[in-house]
């Protein structure tokens, strides 16, 4: 999993100027949001430090177009600072003088700047929050870690929600959010009287629909000197550059989000998770990368979408949809995160222990729904949910692979991850390591899920009719062998007893025909094929 930054020498702490009351007031690369916490009260004498370094660009090895955004939208955000007047220390990731980690940063601009405190928003990693802990012992300087209040539930509102409740399940977490929030009400109750139209989100995209392609962002002069640096000092990473097109500042990300309303929202509920070959977008919005980095504000994309609906504009089944996830999942997801760490990093429920296949990194397998899922996160460093959840991550949970690289490749390809969203996604939803924490039960699915939900078996190598055969579908035979390995635990699973029971009601030669070309497909992971 992702490595401790690196430790830096203790230091004696820097003499305190009497004149100064200057603030360094430091702004990590996923708080770029013009209103945030640590720029609050902000004074002419105070200094913002930025600062690009290795350490942070290689505790996985991120894909290059996440690289890109986030020092692209870095530098954008430093310069909107410097036109609003601020100094910006600004450290470049190819500065001579840059001593690569975020922590000795903060100690070399203390020594220079000299200023009376220190500010910094909370991060959204356990990993960063350790570092900064040390910043007050190692400066000699107060610091002042301010709440992160770009999200809609504070870390206290999630322990008050969750004390006392023996299981936390997201729909009930998500309703004390939508009444907090006054989102979708009428008065005290659901607009629509239901609280989740989660039923009517599930409909396989019929033949002849195309999704309409999404506003994109080419890249400007000061991305490509950026995508210039990035391919020359990260030749190695997962990933192609080549179509970087991410918005990298507010506006841009704004200007994508108002093409999501106006072109893909009303359709969004219905088709929510469908799959379609050579559709990476679908119907979604493409905004969690902005929205991660502080580009976009979460509670006004819930109200931009409810105002949708009231003005007719969309249905209700796609906004509640679009905002069960930022407000509901979203929130969710981070309260999990806190409320779990550094535990939640280290759980394996289901006692995986297979290394990640080498196709994860080439897409190069014959199973079409795998390489269509890999190979555009390579090329746009995007997959969306049911990719993430029903493809690779299903793959993953079905084939025993280790939560540790699950969680590495996750938080390395794609362009919004951090680990206190995907941690819980991948750790918790997709593979159930958390022991049912984030879900009550696995998502686990044969090829006719997949079937059922995109255009993928059709032209695939396998046959996903089949279970035991030379061609059958893996995800067959694999999802079968995935029940019997747990059938004690999850037979005590209400929801889990039925697969578990079909498998028993089987005959001996058809359980033995699965499990032994589960076995075959299991060597074959091990021996390095790309099936
Ligand atoms: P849309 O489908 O249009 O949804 C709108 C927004 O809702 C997203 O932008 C996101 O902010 C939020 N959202 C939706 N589902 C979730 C969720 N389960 N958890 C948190 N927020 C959610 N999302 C990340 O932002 N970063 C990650 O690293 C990440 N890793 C994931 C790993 C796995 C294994 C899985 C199953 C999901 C992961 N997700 C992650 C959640 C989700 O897949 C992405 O947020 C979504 O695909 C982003 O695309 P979009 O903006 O087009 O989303
Ligand atoms: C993801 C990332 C990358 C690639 N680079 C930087 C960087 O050079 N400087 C920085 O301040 N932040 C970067 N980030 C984002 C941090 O990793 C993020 O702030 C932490 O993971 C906390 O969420
Ligand atoms: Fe994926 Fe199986 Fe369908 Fe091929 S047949 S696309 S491997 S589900």
């Amino acid at each position: 999993m992702a490595a401790t930054a690196a430790i830096h020498p203790m230091r004696a702490p820097v003499p305190l100027s009497p004149m100064s009351q200057a603030i360094l007031r430091v702004i990590l690369g996923d708080q770029l949001s013009r209103d945030i916490a640590a720029l609050s009260g902000h004074a002419p004498d105070d200094v913002v430090l930025m600062a690009e370094v290795m350490g942070e660009c290689t505790y996985v090895p991120h894909h290059p177009q996440k690289i890109t955004l986030v020092l692209s939208a870095m530098r954008h955000f430093a310069a909107a600072l410097t036109a609003r007047g601020v100094t910006v220390r600004y450290i470049r990731l190819d500065d001579p003088a840059n001593t690569q980690s975020l922590t000795a940063e903060v100690l070399r601009a203390a020594d220079e700047v000299k200023p009376a405190r220190i500010a910094v928003t909370e991060p959204g990693e356990y990993r960063v929050l350790q570092d900064i802990k040390t910043w007050n012992s190692e400066t000699g300087l107060p610091v002042d870690m301010l709440e992160d209040d770009r999200f809609l539930a504070s870390r206290r509102f999630f322990e008050t929600w969750a004390r006392g409740k023996t299981q936390l399940r997201m729909e009930f977490f998500y309703r004390e959010m939508r009444r907090a929030h006054a989102i979708l009400m009428e008065g005290d109750d659901p607009e629509g009287g239901k609280w989740n139209y989660d039923s009517e989100n599930r409909k396989r995209l019929p033949a002849g629909v195309t999704p309409p392609q999404p506003k994109r962002f080419p890249p400007d002069a000061v991305t490509r000197e950026v995508m210039a640096l990035v391919a020359k000092t990260f030749p190695d990473h997962y990933g192609s550059l080549d179509n970087f097109d991410y918005p990298v500042t507010a506006r841009d990300a704004q200007a994508g989000f108002a093409d999501f309303l106006a072109h893909r929202l009303r359709d969004f509920g219905d088709w929510q998770d469908a799959m379609a070959a050579d559709q990476s977008w679908m119907f979604h919005a493409l905004v969690s990368a902005p929205l991660n980095l502080g580009l976009l504000d979460a509670k006004k994309l819930c109200q931009a979408a409810e105002a949708a609906y009231r003005a007719g504009k969309a249905p209700l089944n796609a906004v509640e949809g679009f905002i069960r996830q930022i407000l509901g999942w979203r929130e969710f997801i981070r309260g999990i995160y806190w409320h779990h760490m550094p535990d939640y990093a280290t759980r394996n429920a289901l006692g995986a222990t297979r290394a990640l296949p080498e196709f994860y990194w080439t897409a190069e397998t014959h199973m079409r729904c795998m390489a269509q899922a890999i190979g555009q996160t390579m090329t746009h460093a995007y997959a969306h949910h049911i990719q993430r959840l029903m493809i690779t991550g299903n793959f993953a949970l079905l084939a025993g692979l280790h939560p540790d690289g699950v969680d590495e490749w996750y938080l390395a390809v794609y362009a919004d991850a951090y680990e206190w969203v995907e941690m819980p996604n991948t750790r918790g939803m997709a593979l159930h390591a958390d022991g049912g924490i984030v879900g009550s039960k696995p998502y686990a699915a044969s090829g006719a899920y997949i079937n059922r939900m995109s255009d993928y078996c059709g032209k695939c190598h396998y046959d996903v009719t089949d279970a035991a055969g030379d061609r059958a579908c893996p995800f067959n035979a694999l999802y079968w062998d995935f029940i019997a390995r747990h059938a004690e635990r999850f037979a005590a699973n209400p929801r889990m007893a039925m697969p578990v029971r079909s498998f028993q009601k089987m005959s001996a030669e058809r359980r033995s025909a699965l499990r032994a070309r589960a076995a075959w497909l299991l060597q074959q992971i091990d021996q390095g094929a790309k099936l």
